[in-house]
């Protein structure tokens, strides 16, 4: 029964339609469709339908923008529902997370960093377009066990080695851990940069975090 109401949420993206994903998003919490089945199973596979489609010249930036706001509106409909799925528990870690500089991508660290918080992390999430130095002085600040950078593009990507640097250089490695993550990222990258982990989803995200320190 759901496959219908993924199938209209998958749409509602492809048409950049905010208020249908709205509409969609508040039914999937009315009728208590797990939230993370929504977004995966329904809006991002619009998401990623668009972006095959600009890829290849067939649809352009105006509609990745009109995408994007269809998704977030529909993402911060259920990002309460996902949160809440997270009970009170003993701080598992501290994460600081963003998306490296150049690069505006929101929505996978977005949902990335709600996962790790709801899975009993504390997330001080710097947002997007983040200084290579801010996540290390962001780490030392707040006694950090895991840094994470997200990229989406081929051409920022290149900037997560640089926070690795940032951090060898402030004398913070290897007790702070680093994940990255981010459609680019490969395991051979993450190997070439020396991080400590990463993964392709959020699901994945938490149990690389929770590996991370050791629990
Ligand atoms: Co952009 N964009 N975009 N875009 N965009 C991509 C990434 C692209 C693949 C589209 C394409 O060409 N097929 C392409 C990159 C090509 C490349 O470099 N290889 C691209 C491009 C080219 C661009 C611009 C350069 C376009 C232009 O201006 N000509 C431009 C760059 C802007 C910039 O950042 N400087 C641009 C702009 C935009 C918008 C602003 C319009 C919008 C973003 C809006 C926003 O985020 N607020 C946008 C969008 C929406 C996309 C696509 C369509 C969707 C991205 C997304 O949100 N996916 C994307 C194509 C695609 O990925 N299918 C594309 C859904 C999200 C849930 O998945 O972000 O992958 P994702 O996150 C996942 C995992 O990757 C992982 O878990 C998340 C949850 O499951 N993950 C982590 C992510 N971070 C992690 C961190 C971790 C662990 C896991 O640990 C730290």
């Amino acid at each position: 029964m759901n496959e219908t109401l993924f199938e209209a949420m998958k749409q509602s993206i492809i048409d950049g339609e905010a208020e249908d994903a709205e509409r969609l998003a508040n039914q999937a919490v009315a009728e208590g469709v797990d939230p993370l089945e929504a977004i995966n199973k329904g809006f991002v596979l619009g998401l990623d339908d668009v972006g095959e489609q600009f890829g290849c010249g067939e649809m352009f930036l105006p509609d990745l923008v009109l995408a994007a706001e269809a998704m977030k509106t529909a993402v911060a409909i259920l990002e309460p529902e996902l949160a809440k799925k997270g009970t009170a528990r003993e701080i598992l870690g501290t994460v600081v997370m963003g998306t490296v500089e150049g690069d505006i991508h929101d929505i996978g660290k977005t949902l990335v960093a709600t996962m790790l918080s709801a899975s009993g992390f504390k997330v001080y999430d710097l947002g997007v377009n983040v200084a290579i130095g801010a996540f290390a002085e962001k780490a030392r600040e707040v006694g950090a066990d895991i840094v994470g950078v997200s990229s989406l593009l081929t051409t920022t990507m290149v900037r997560q080695r640089f926070v690795i640097e940032a951090l060898d250089d402030m004398g913070l490695r290897p007790q702070v851990k680093v994940m990255v993550g981010g459609a680019p990222v490969t395991r051979d990258w993450v190997a070439e940069i020396g991080a400590d982990g990463y993964s392709e989803d959020a699901i994945g995200a938490v149990a690389v975090a929770k590996r991370l320190v050791g629990k």
